[in-house]
């Protein structure tokens, strides 16, 4: 065995040493770590009982969104200031697309919530301030992606 040769073993053995030692590091740390996320998430949340519930449909590339009476509007929906709303997202297929994964984002009340197919996704809040609130796609969902957006009008 030439020098060279001896070295190149000395650099390979060092390597795995720091990757098995790396290993071994990480299971024992998520061996000790093991807190189950899932175990606090509320499968079924309650919700205020005065709320105003809004089911939201997402589709290639618009947003419904109906109300328990039935009425629905087509990007842009109202709310009642101090009122809690919950809104039910979900995505569904359009007039020719599949449905695909969608996400409504209300930036500036932090509300931001996944629209799944074949999933129901919750959230409540209460708007405090009224006024008009920009609401927009935030999962690239296609070619017009940036047509999904409206407004959320919190009205007194
Ligand atoms: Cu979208």
């Amino acid at each position: 065995m030439n020098d060279k040769t001896r070295k190149e073993l000395i650099w390979i053995a060092g390597v795995l040493v720091v990757l098995i030692g790396a290993a071994i590091g990480n299971v024992i740390y998520i061996s000790m770590h093991n807190d189950n996320l899932a175990q606090n998430v509320d499968a079924h949340p309650t919700y205020p009982s005065n709320a105003t519930i809004i089911r939201v449909d997402a589709t290639q590339w618009s947003w419904a969104f109906i109300y328990a009476n039935g009425t629905e509007s087509v990007d842009t929906f109202n709310v009642t200031v101090g009122k809690p709303v919950v809104l039910v997202v979900t995505s569904i297929k359009g007039a020719e697309q599949f449905a695909v994964i969608h996400d409504l984002s209300i930036p500036k009340l932090d509300v931001q919530l996944y629209a799944i197919p074949g999933q129901n996704n919750s959230l409540s809040f209460t708007p405090t301030v009224v006024g008009s609130y920009y609401f927009e796609c935030v999962e690239y969902c296609g070619l017009d992606h940036y047509e999904m957006r409206g407004m959320m009008n919190v009205v007194a």
